[in-house]
C-alpha cells in the first residue's frame, strides 16, 4: 500500500565536507524523519565559509541542467523541494527550473535563504546574489529565513534590539512582497528566551523557547532540515516550527561548553528524539 508519509524530497545545498552544515545536516535529519531524500549539491567546498581560513570552493552550477535534464528523462520527479546555501546567483535561476518542472503538482517548495546571520551577508555573496534570492524566495511555498535574511528580502532595517511590533511589520512586508508562509527563526523578545515567528496567510503565531547563550554555527541548517522533516511527515507549520525548536535547542545543549567544537552543531545524538515526535 502507497504510504501518503512516504514521500520524495529533492534537497539543494552544498556539500561542505567539514562543518556539519548544508547537505551533511540536511539528508541525516531529512532521513530519520522517514524522507526518501535525493541530493543536488550546489557546490563543494573543504569546509563551510563561517570561521575557516582558505577553504576549497568547487562550484557545481554548470552540472545542474545536465542532472535536471537526466531526471527529466527518466520521468524522475519531487514530492518536494527544499532549497539551502546556493553557489552562485545563476544557480537559482536553474533551481527555479527544477521546481517548475521536477516538482508534482500540489508539492510544496521550501526555501531556506541561506545567505546571511547577525546582520552581515556571507563572504561568498554580494547584492546581486540577494536580488535572486528574492525571487526564489517570493516563488516558494514556504521560507524559512532568519532575521537578517528576513530584512534582506524585504528592504527592511535590520536592528539587533527589536520588539513584536517590528517583527510583525517585517513578517507582514514580507507577506506583501509574496511570501504567504513563513517561519522567522531567532525571535527573542525576553532575557534568557528566544523563538520562531510564524505568519501563515497573515496569521501570526509564536512559540518561544529557552535561549542558550553560546549559540552556535549552522543550527539554521539543523532547524530548517527538521522543520521540513516534520513538515512532510504530515504536521502543520506552527507544530513543525515548534518541533525543529525543540530539536535544535536539545542539539545547542549537547554542544554548548564544548569550544573546541565551535563549528556545527552536535545533532546527531539527538536524532532518536526527531525520530519520536515526528511519529507522534
Ligand atoms: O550554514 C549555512 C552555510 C552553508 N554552507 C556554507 C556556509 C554556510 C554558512 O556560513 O558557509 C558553505
Amino acid at each position: 500500500m502507497k504510504d501518503k508519509f512516504y514521500k520524495r524530497i529533492l534537497t539543494i545545498q552544498d556539500i561542505s565536507c567539514v562543518g556539519q552544515c548544508s547537505l551533511t545536516v540536511a539528508l541525516p535529519i531529512l532521513s530519520a524523519c522517514g524522507l526518501e531524500t535525493a541530493v543536488l549539491p550546489s557546490a563543494v567546498l573543504s569546509t563551510h565559509t563561517a570561521g575557516f581560513n582558505g577553504y576549497t570552493f568547487r562550484d557545481l552550477t554548470e552540472d545542474i541542467p545536465d542532472i535536471a535534464e537526466h531526471w527529466r528523462s527518466e520521468g524522475i520527479s519531487f514530492d518536494s523541494v527544499y532549497t539551502g546555501y546556493l553557489g552562485s546567483s545563476k544557480q537559482i535561476e536553474y533551481v527555479k527550473g527544477i521546481i517548475s518542472s521536477l516538482m508534482r503538482e500540489g508539492g510544496i517548495s521550501i526555501v531556506d535563504p541561506a545567505m546571511a546571520d547577525n546582520g552581515k551577508l556571507y563572504p561568498a555573496f554580494d547584492s546581486e546574489y540577494v536580488r535572486n534570492m528574492k525571487s526564489l524566495a517570493f516563488s516558494a511555498d514556504v521560507i524559512v529565513p532568519n532575521i537578517t535574511e528576513a530584512c534582506m528580502l524585504a528592504d527592511y532595517e535590520y536592528l539587533e534590539k527589536y520588539d513584536e511590533p517590528y517583527i510583525r511589520k517585517l513578517l507582514e512586508k514580507l507577506s506583501e512582497l509574496g511570501a504567504s508562509k513563513i517561519v522567522l527563526t531567532g525571535v527573542g523578545f525576553k532575557e534568557g528566551k528566544t523563538g520562531v515567528a510564524v505568519m501563515e496567510d497573515g496569521v501570526y503565531s509564536y512559540y518561544e523557547h529557552e535561549r542558550i547563550a553560546d549559540g552556535c554555527h549552522g543550527t539554521g541548517d539543523v532547524y530548517a532540515s527538521a522543520f521540513v522533516g516534520a513538515l512532510l511527515s504530515g504536521k502543520n507549520i506552527y507544530d513543525s516550527a515548534s518541533l525543529a525548536a525543540d530539536y535544535t535547542v536539545l542539539c545547542i545543549r549537547n554542544t554548548s561548553g564544548d569550544s573546541s567544537h565551535w563549528y556545527g552543531v552536535k545533532f546527531e545524538p539527538e536524532l532518536s528524539y526527531l525520530i519520536a515526535r515526528c511519529r507522534q
